[in-house]
């Protein structure tokens, strides 16, 4: 269902959707409509610094006036995702009162919603718990143990302590290990930095065989080798994206309650969605940690997080369209001999 009155300029004149799309609310929309892309808001808000339940709707209402609805063509490979059929499928609740476990329970029931129709889920907005409902929706589709979750953070995410809780958003990928939900070496992480893991920690992801990327590897051997790396280790395998935005450097980022300098630049992060999206068969992917209570005027992380999801779009589609080398370019765009 399209809610929108004009073709163009439905920021200030139509209701506010993902990339403008049509909006869709069963399994049965997905599939009437031959939906590749559902759009879905998360609103859990359990971060340290309160906001995160807001980012899902603040991103319907950027204050960006470009590319509304849905469509444009990527200005490195020459390629339009609005090709893709996208749909905005609402918002995933948050209950406020209840432990963690009802809430990534929730999330799991709508994502499986998405996945019954063969559509791919992308999260939008939230706090990084979800990507355990996430991934126990994907195992109960694919088989535990079949995909590799692309993990992009700041953080290790595999903390050791609980506090009290099952999960939250510093435990879930241990959770989804010992779960079973994923081997340990099927988790990639991109972008660790900071002041953990801790040596325990550091010891039990070593004896999981999880593959992870620090800043300290992309200090020393630079960008281009580590992308290569990271895409050799994914060649061949069904995609999970779990985006932390904390894991992009606050100049690109700082709207999120975990910042930490000398992060991946804006280039870095959208090269390697368009890559990955080009090279993988992607499953299902997630941007969260956003809070847009601590973003500027000009909603700078809300637009960054709005155009790291077109360029995945773009990897997509490009891939529908036969390109097959992720470090494609356009010819067109690479140089002005005519
Ligand atoms: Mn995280």
């Amino acid at each position: 269902m399209n809610p929108q009155r004009y073709k163009f300029g439905e920021l200030l004149a139509g209701f506010p959707t993902f990339l403008g799309a049509p909006m869709a609310f069963t399994t049965e929309d997905l599939k009437a409509g031959k939906v590749d892309v559902a759009l879905v808001g998360i609103s859990i808000g359990d971060q340290p610094v309160p906001g995160g339940n807001f980012g899902a709707n603040k991103m319907r209402a950027l204050t960006d006036w470009l590319a509304f609805p849905a469509g444009g063509t990527n200005n490195m490979i020459g390629v339009d995702y609005g090709k893709l059929t996208i749909a905005d499928y609402g918002n995933v609740g948050w209950n406020f009162f209840a432990q963690n476990q009802r809430n990534v329970e929730e999330v799991h029931r709508v994502v499986a919603e998405i996945l019954a129709a063969d559509t791919i889920p992308i999260g939008v907005g939230g706090t990084h718990v979800q990507t355990y409902g996430f991934q126990t929706a994907l195992a109960q589709k694919y088989g535990p143990g079949t995909f590799v979750t692309l993990h992009i953070d700041a953080h290790y995410d595999t903390y050791m302590y609980g506090f009290g809780r099952f999960v939250h958003n510093g435990s879930f990928l241990k959770v989804a290990i010992e779960k079973g939900l994923i081997n340990g070496s099927d988790l990639i992480q991109v972008g660790l930095r900071g002041e953990y893991p801790d040596n325990a920690s550091l010891q039990w992801m070593r004896e999981q065989k999880i593959k992870s990327h620090y800043m300290a590897a992309i200090e020393k051997k630079g960008w281009n080798a580590v992308l290569k790396e990271i895409l050799k280790e994914l060649k061949g395998r069904k995609v999970h994206i779990s985006w932390d935005m904390d894991g992009m450097d606050p100049a690109a980022a700082p709207a999120v309650g975990t910042q930490d300098p000398d992060g991946l630049s804006a280039a870095q992060g959208l090269q390697l969605l368009r890559a990955v999206g080009i090279q993988n068969e992607i499953i299902a992917a997630e941007f969260n940690e956003y809070n847009p209570l601590l973003d500027d005027a000009h909603t700078t992380t809300g637009i960054l997080m709005d155009r790291l999801i077109r360029s995945l779009l773009a990897g997509v589609q490009a891939r529908k369209e036969g390109i097959t080398d992720p470090l494609y370019y356009d010819p067109e765009r690479l140089d002005h001999v005519q």
